[in-house]
């Protein structure tokens, strides 16, 4: 094989981890109206004061998740950017990435010193996993009205994401869901990966999220110094 095509040199452009420089960047992804919105606003009241931080919100036909965030004065307009991706969410996240990086940069170039950019998805299904080349982490964000049988059920979000969420445990008395379950099956799938259960309803500052947010900035400075 010719010097140049050695492949032990190679870095993977999409494995984790291989970006360097720039904000980290935090997918949030998960099945529709599990709480990713909702999820990103807590974040942004939470971190908004301390990191120099940003949204990308990705909707089919729509802005609206972008305009719910701007409706809320979670951050300032110019730091939310809205990709409607006229397609299946997975495919604008994971497959042809081209317009959220386009979104990243732009924040990035209006806003120098950004340290952490937030990333929904579409709403999507058990299915959805972020390209590596657009986020350095994700976050995969369920919910317990459809039952506590969705970890148990698998798909890259639940078993490969950084971060599992179960939310809106508020509502599982009311649709007989056990946590317990739901807690033990994500655990068995995951192999030590963490997942938290949360109510965005009961906790809207999404206190234990913002905590493991605040540890990935943490890990990548150390990273990169
Ligand atoms: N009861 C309860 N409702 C919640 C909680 N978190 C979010 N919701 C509600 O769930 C609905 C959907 O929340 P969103 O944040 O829009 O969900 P999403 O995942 O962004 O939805 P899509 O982007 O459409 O896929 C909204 O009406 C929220 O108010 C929670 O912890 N408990
Ligand atoms: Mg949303």
């Amino acid at each position: 094989m010719p010097p140049d095509h050695n492949l032990d040199d190679y870095v993977d452009p999409y494995s984790p981890g291989h970006r360097h420089g720039g904000p980290l960047r935090v997918g949030l992804g998960g099945p529709v109206g599990s709480g990713k919105t909702a999820l990103a606003a807590a974040l942004c009241r939470t971190l908004g004061a301390e990191y120099d931080l940003a949204v990308v919100t990705n909707d089919i036909y729509t802005t609206e998740d972008a305009d719910f965030l701007r409706r809320n004065a979670v951050l300032p307009d110019d730091r939310i950017e809205a990709v409607q991706t006229g397609c299946c969410p997975h495919t604008a996240i994971r497959d042809d990435i081209t317009a959220n990086l386009d979104a990243v940069e732009l924040l990035e170039s209006r806003h120098p010193g950004l340290e952490l950019v937030l990333v929904e998805s579409g709403g999507d299904n058990l299915t959805a996993s972020f390209s590596y080349g657009l986020v350095d982490v994700q976050v995969f964000v369920v919910d317990v009205a459809g039952g506590d049988k969705v970890p148990r059920k698998g798909g890259p979000g639940v078993t490969a994401s950084d971060l599992l969420v179960v939310n809106k445990t508020d509502l599982a008395p009311l649709v007989g869901a056990d946590l317990g379950v739901m807690r033990r099956d994500a655990d068995a799938v995951r192999g030590g990966k963490p997942t938290l259960l949360i109510s965005l309803r009961e906790d809207p500052a999404a206190t234990e999220v913002a905590e493991w947010v605040r540890e990935q900035v943490r890990a990548r400075a150390l990273q990169e110094a």
